[in-house]
């Protein structure tokens, strides 16, 4: 299921065509006499005309509208990277005293038009745009100028670009959130984005996305550094649509000693086969993360294997290992593990939001939530009725369906019949120990020691209902034993549920990458053992990948 390229803002045309396809991830508006008329949609009616191009201010300060959720982490460290320093707006003022203002916005557009009208910012950020002032509005940043947004109403917006910013249709077949690496089609050249050629981009939104890579990291040198001449990279990219994902999932934990290590297990089991039955130690977090980011790798995800028992905000060095990783890894970062509500010992009461939060700021693009997603489902399916109090729907609602991605911890049960079961059973390919020719996927929470009475099938559905915005489909049984993916379960959700599945366990080959894709609707696939133990480079899957046919991020 792939979704088109996506139109790049164009500056040579006299409309956007962002409506239909909601947004994207990275636009760079400046004004300019030349050519996107627009006009306030308060009645205030004048004329403005934009186009794409670099700042030309030559200090080497970035100004910088962080309104106060989401993850602008990245952006900080991209800005960092290219040798920037960062004001930080405090008062509408410092965006008008601004020489060039960058506007990462990130979260829902309801919440930030609500911060940006009660701070003033709102009113300075038309000021200073009308000043002919240098703009990169990213995401959110760029969708906040139009005139509204479906998102979370209709809600007004700056008004500053015509048009509203609608949610995609995912009737047609296109899996919403649009997650992943897509081409750009560009209809006008524009100095910034002069390196980007045919390379692919990350989105991830209904309504929005971050600059991440090299080609980001590019996008953002030329707004920065617009008379330097940079040497094109070699190599013609050819990124024509959406691309399958290969992703890197580092299992977390700390070991006995206390140090936090990369581990893996098999079938869940993560202890060596040793008397000492000691944690399975296969590196550093860190240092793994950007390996696998060198390498190719186009999402990076941590899983804290302990949060069902330790609370996460306690656990400091896991913050620690993603504040380093995002410094140096742009490509985007999920993390999960114990996205729960949690007491702790003085009585302090945090709920999933704050957690959540804590990992945003530390650097997340997307978290990750298992056992709490299970309890949600069940209780969902149960009364039929949306509270609105799960962690899904709290943390969806304010950063966005995107952001939230739901980890399924499932195992194979095997039946006689269909029937034998309440759960949608599937017709595997493989007979089970007693020939039988049907299973379920029983879902389970706590790392995989406790089963509950509900199926993956089941619970994808309740989830993606519920606000989840992707799915990592593992699979216990599969799980560290490089015999390939569960096919027959990666097809079941991912015919079921129109969000992006991320197909997880099993992988052994780059054959086997290729056969989960050819197979079923998955928009990608992770793997850890494979790529820890060095039997794999990521470059060779991608590279068997694409002699294949199958698109990816090369
Ligand atoms: O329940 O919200 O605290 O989240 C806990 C998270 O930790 C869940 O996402 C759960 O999947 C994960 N988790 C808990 N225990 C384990 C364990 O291994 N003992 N790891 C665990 C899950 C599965 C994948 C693995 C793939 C690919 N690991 O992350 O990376 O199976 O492995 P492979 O390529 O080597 O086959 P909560």
């Amino acid at each position: 299921m792939e979704s088109p390229p996506f139109h790049f803002y164009s500056a040579s045309h006299p409309t956007i065509s962002l409506p239909s396809y909601s947004s994207s991830s990275f636009l760079f508006l400046h004004k300019n006499p030349s050519f996107i008329k627009t006009s306030r949609s308060n009645n205030v009616s004048y004329s403005r005309t934009f186009s794409v191009r670099a700042s030309s201010s030559s200090d080497s300060v970035v100004t910088l509208l962080d309104y106060g959720a989401g993850n602008v982490r990245s952006v900080r460290n991209a800005i960092k990277h290219l040798g920037f320093d960062i004001k930080d707006v405090q008062t509408p003022e410092d965006i008008l005293n601004a020489s060039r203002l960058i506007f990462p916005g990130v979260g829902a557009f309801g919440n930030a038009m609500d911060v940006l009208n009660k701070t003033g910012m709102a009113e300075a950020l038309c000021a200073y745009i009308e000043k002919d002032c240098p703009f990169l509005g990213i995401c959110l940043g760029l969708q906040l100028l139009f005139e509204s947004s479906e998102e979370n109403g209709p809600v007004k917006g700056l008004g500053l670009i015509p048009g509203t910013v609608g949610r995609f249709d995912s009737s047609n077949g296109f899996r919403v959130p649009h997650i992943g690496w897509n081409a750009l089609q560009i209809t006008k050249d524009s100095g910034i984005l002069d390196d980007v050629g045919k390379h692919h981009v990350y989105f991830v939104h209904s309504y929005r996305a971050m600059p991440s890579g090299d080609v980001g990291l590019s996008i953002l040198r030329r707004f920065l550094y617009p008379k330097v001449q940079i040497t094109k990279k070699p190599g013609d990219g050819k990124a024509s649509k959406l691309a399958q994902r290969v992703i890197a999932c580092l299992d977390v934990r700390a070991n006995d000693k206390g140090d936090l290590v990369v581990t893996k297990g098999d079938q869940y089991d993560v202890r060596e086969n040793t008397d000492e039955k000691e944690v399975r130690n296969l590196g550093k977090p860190v240092e793994l993360a950007r390996q696998y980011y060198i390498d190719g790798a186009d999402e990076v995800s941590f899983l804290n294997i302990t949060g069902f028992r330790d609370f996460p905000l306690g656990d400091l060095p896991m913050l620690q290992v993603l504040k380093y990783t995002s410094e140096n890894v742009f490509v985007p970062l999920t993390v999960g593990g114990g996205i729960r509500d949690f007491t702790d010992a003085n009585g302090r009461h945090y709920t999933s939001l704050e957690v959540a939060s804590e990992y945003f700021r530390s650097g997340a693009d997307k978290i990750s939530i298992g056992s709490d997603a299970v309890y949600a489902a069940e209780e969902y399916l149960r009364t039929g009725v949306k509270t609105g109090k799960t962690s899904l729907e709290q943390i969806s609602r304010v950063y966005g369906n995107q952001a939230v991605v739901v980890s399924i911890d499932p195992r194979r049960v095997y039946v006689k019949n269909p029937t034998d079961v309440q759960f949608k059973t599937v017709r595997v390919s493989n007979l089970g120990p007693n020939g039988e020719e049907y299973a379920w996927y029983q879902c389970t929470v706590n790392g995989g020691r406790e089963g509950r009475p509900i199926g993956a099938y089941e619970l994808a559905k309740a989830v993606e209902e519920l606000g989840a915005g992707e799915i990592l489909l593992n699979c216990i049984d599969c799980d560290g034993q490089g015999k390939g993916f569960d096919v027959d379960l990666v097809k079941l959700i991912s015919d079921a549920v129109s969000i992006p599945v991320i197909a997880s366990s099993g992988a052994g080959a780059p054959e086997h990458f290729s056969e989960v894709f050819a197979k079923t609707n998955a928009s990608a696939a992770l793997a850890a053992g494979i790529f820890h133990r060095k039997e794999v480079p990521i470059q060779t899957v991608k590279e068997h990948l694409v002699k294949e046919g199958i698109e990816v991020r090369i």
